[in-house]
């Protein structure tokens, strides 16, 4: 049986930094509006919260300080991927024990590993975690092409729950919700949700729901009741701002934007920079008209 708290829209959450590491004040903030905005739950520590720009120790503050946040509210999936695998154990045990719901994971990173080790990775966080785990295919990021033979091995591990899925393919995607009908499957592109959606997706995870959190409910909402014409307007709604922060940096113009409607996040971390004046401008004239922000109130 489906998970059903697992299903429907995540921020990835971003992580709020101080000149003292993570930000649990700011970033407790944020998780509370946008839970608050109709969110169901958080990714926690992935791409988006900059998590190989962390430290183990901060990676347990940040889940930490955000189930405490969210108080009971909506699914916490912990992001416990990491360069190495006996980190990736520890946090995995450590989010069971601060109260995740699921556990998830980018394919093991920098080397290229055979499929026989990944899986064997995944092996390793099911029975650390004893928790759902989430596969996060991102191929573009990791490298690592897997095809539908494969993806399926690592969906039929025991404990393997679903998987988050980055990647424009989705007759892949939807061949893999076919042949897994009891598995969670995230969208991992926004500027694709509704796309994703019509593949069969049950939600999805991703870095620009920080900063228009209902634009991505409204899409699935909308698609839900079977009202196209709407869903097709929120995800353009989407899109129009999408455009302008891949031209900028999508984690430095997220955090940037956040800044923007009230909400100090802090910087991303070295090597990310600060953006220029014009990238700034760009933001102001360009996003900033398009957003709502009485979430955030
Ligand atoms: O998986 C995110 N991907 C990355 C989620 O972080 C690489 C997406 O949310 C993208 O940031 C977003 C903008 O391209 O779709």
């Amino acid at each position: 049986m489906k998970n059903r708290k697992l299903t429907g829209i995540h921020p990835a959450l971003v992580t709020a930094f101080d000149a003292n590491g993570v930000d649990t004040k700011a970033t407790g903030r944020l998780v509370d509006k946008l839970l608050g905005a109709g969110v169901d739950g958080m990714y926690i520590g992935g791409s988006t919260g900059e998590m190989v720009l962390q430290s183990v120790a901060e990676r347990k503050t940040l889940l930490e300080c955000v189930i405490e946040a969210a108080a009971g509210r909506g699914a916490m999936i912990a992001h416990v991927g990491a360069m190495s695998t006996a980190d990736t154990l520890e946090l995995a045990r450590h989010a069971k024990a601060a109260g995740a719901d699921a556990v998830s994971s980018v394919t093991p990173l920098y080397y290229r590993y055979t499929f026989r080790e990944v899986k064997y990775y995944y092996e390793r966080i099911a029975e650390a975690a004893e928790l759902p785990v989430i596969i996060y295919n991102i191929p573009a990021l990791t490298g690592l092409v897997l095809n539908f033979g494969q993806l399926s091995e690592l969906l039929s591990i025991p404990g393997v729950g679903g998987m988050k899925f980055t990647s424009s393919d989705f007759f892949q995607l939807e061949r893999l919700r076919t042949a897994f009908p009891d598995h969670v499957f995230y969208n991992g592109s926004d500027e694709m949700l509704l796309s994703g959606l019509a593949a069969g997706a049950d939600g999805g995870i991703g870095s620009t729901y920080n900063y228009q959190p209902k634009t991505f409910v409204n899409i699935r909402k909308a698609f839900l009741a079977n009202d196209m014409q709407s869903a097709r307007k929120y995800q353009t709604e989407a899109n129009r701002t999408i455009e302008v922060i891949l031209r900028n940096g999508v984690l430095a113009s997220t955090k940037k934007l956040l800044e923007l409607m009230g909400m100090d996040v802090g910087l991303c971390r070295e090597p990310y920079m600060p953006l220029t004046d014009e990238m700034i401008a760009d933001l102001q004239e360009n996003v900033m008209p398009l957003l709502d922000t009485d979430w955030l109130r």
